[in-house]
């Protein structure tokens, strides 16, 4: 199944002014889709492009390098654009997040600083997620292309914490912009439909 480029599920100016459109317009347009082109000729020449993006990115980790980080970039990204939404954010979750939430990670403010501290903790570029392990919530972090797939474990959030993904809004100031997203951009129905597909 060939990778495509999704169309973002908003405006490019719909986030402003926590993630500007000058930053979607490059981290969607120019970023996500060298994954997608990479993905899919690396793909190919693996002789994968048969199979199910999950798939590829569980095979290809750790045998197939170039492969994996584009797979896995292209299935973070398709994600990624769905946890943010207009006016998301904010500690009012569906019911069901919330006891689970509050069960597994101790609550909306100790889950705020510690997914904050787990992006700002991940060394380099990669990620920091909320995953089901094992049917309970946990917070990971994971270098570049990495997600919760390959360790047993299903994302039902997560923020890119690459440079790229808020160098022209925050320059360096990555705590700045992980607290925007918690606080006004997390889309929680999209989290809420991850949380129950991957616990049912
Ligand atoms: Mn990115």
């Amino acid at each position: 199944m060939a990778f495509k480029l999704p169309e973002l599920p908003y405006a490019y100016d719909a986030l402003a002014p926590y993630m500007s459109a000058e930053t979607l317009e490059f981290h969607h347009d120019k970023h996500h889709n060298a994954y997608v082109t990479k993905g899919n000729e690396l793909a190919e020449e693996a002789g994968m492009a048969d199979l199910s993006l999950e798939e590829i990115v569980k095979k290809s980790h750790g045998s197939n390098a170039a492969l994996f980080n584009n797979a896995g970039q292209h299935y973070n990204h398709i994600h990624f654009w769905n946890w943010m939404k207009k006016d998301g954010g904010g500690n009012k979750l569906p019911g069901k997040l919330q006891s689970a939430f509050d069960s597994d990670l101790g609550g909306f403010d100790k889950f705020r600083s510690d997914f904050v501290a787990a992006g700002v903790g991940q060394f380099g570029s990669g990620w920091a997620w909320v995953a089901v392990k094992d049917g309970k919530l946990e917070i990971m972090k994971t270098p570049n292309g990495e997600n919760p797939l390959v360790h047993g474990a299903a994302p039902i959030l997560g923020v890119d914490v690459w440079e790229h993904s808020y160098y022209i809004d925050y320059r360096n100031a990555r705590p700045k912009y992980l607290e925007a997203f918690v606080d006004n951009m997390i889309n929680w129905e999209y989290v809420e439909k991850m949380y129950e597909e991957a616990t049912k």
